[in-house]
């Protein structure tokens, strides 16, 4: 059995609708994005100092609303050391995270030019999340929650503060996300008939969608590192 068939399952989803949604995560090296990457798909936290785990995508499903949506998550994997982060990274995304650390100020005034990356290189459409990771460290904050919530306010962003370590805040990002994209969906803020620019996809059936193309297993949890990204979104 090779690695994309392990798993896998014809069943059809039981919700009414299914749709795949493309999340990014951006900010500066060692905010914790592949921390909350790992805390959403596995609830787990990796507590080394490695400036990337290797991750590069992970999936999770969260249901909203009778809809099964396909969470796909892509980390950078240490690109935004060299500030390389690709545009075919931002491309087709849906929902863009841009995380800084609470105890670090550099990182939050480099929101700016993360943000300034999004506009130019993500679909318009895109839904702007700004987060504050760290918050177990509290005794060492630089940045308080209402500079965190102004940024938001005046870039048009949803506000998390969160803690990877904690596990605290992380559930609720994701998951606010979700409601505000469904809510997009349902207003017909999408073009959907050209789903492939917004980074969500409707899928017909357990392993295909609308374009016949292979999707991951729909019951699975997992880290799809061994899996090619151009196999699973845009
Ligand atoms: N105290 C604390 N440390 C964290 C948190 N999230 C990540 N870290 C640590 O910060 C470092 C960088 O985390 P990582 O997820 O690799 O950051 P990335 O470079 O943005 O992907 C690691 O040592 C993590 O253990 C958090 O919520 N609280
Ligand atoms: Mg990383």
């Amino acid at each position: 059995m090779s690695d994309d068939e392990e798993g896998e399952t014809n069943e059809q989803s039981k919700y009414e609708y299914s749709y795949s949604v493309k999340f990014i995560i951006v900010g500066d090296s060692s905010v914790g994005k592949s921390n909350i990457l790992l805390r959403f798909s596995r609830n787990t936290f990796d507590a080394g100092h490695q400036a990337t785990l290797g991750i590069e995508f992970a999936n999770k499903h969260l249901i909203y609303n009778n809809t099964d949506y396909l969470v796909q998550i892509w980390d950078t994997a240490g690109q935004e050391n060299f500030r390389s982060v690709t545009r075919a990274y931002y491309k087709a995304s849906a929902v863009a995270m841009v995380v800084y650390d609470i105890t670090k100020e550099e990182t939050f005034e480099h929101i700016q030019s993360w943000l300034k990356d999004c506009k130019d290189l993500a679909p318009k459409t895109v839904l702007l999340v700004l987060v504050g990771n760290k918050t177990d460290l509290e005794e060492q904050r630089v940045i308080s929650k209402e500079r965190g919530e102004n940024l938001a306010k005046e870039n048009n962003m949803m506000f998390f503060e969160t803690s990877a370590k904690l596990g605290s805040g992380i559930e609720q990002a994701f998951q606010k996300s979700i409601e505000a994209v469904d809510q997009k969906i349902r207003s017909g803020y999408y073009n959907l008939s050209d789903s492939s620019k917004h980074g969500i996809k409707k899928i017909v059936s357990g392993n295909e969608n609308e374009n016949g193309e292979r999707i991951i297993d729909k019951k699975s949890l997992s880290l799809g590192k061994k899996q090619k990204k151009d196999d699973l979104c845009c």
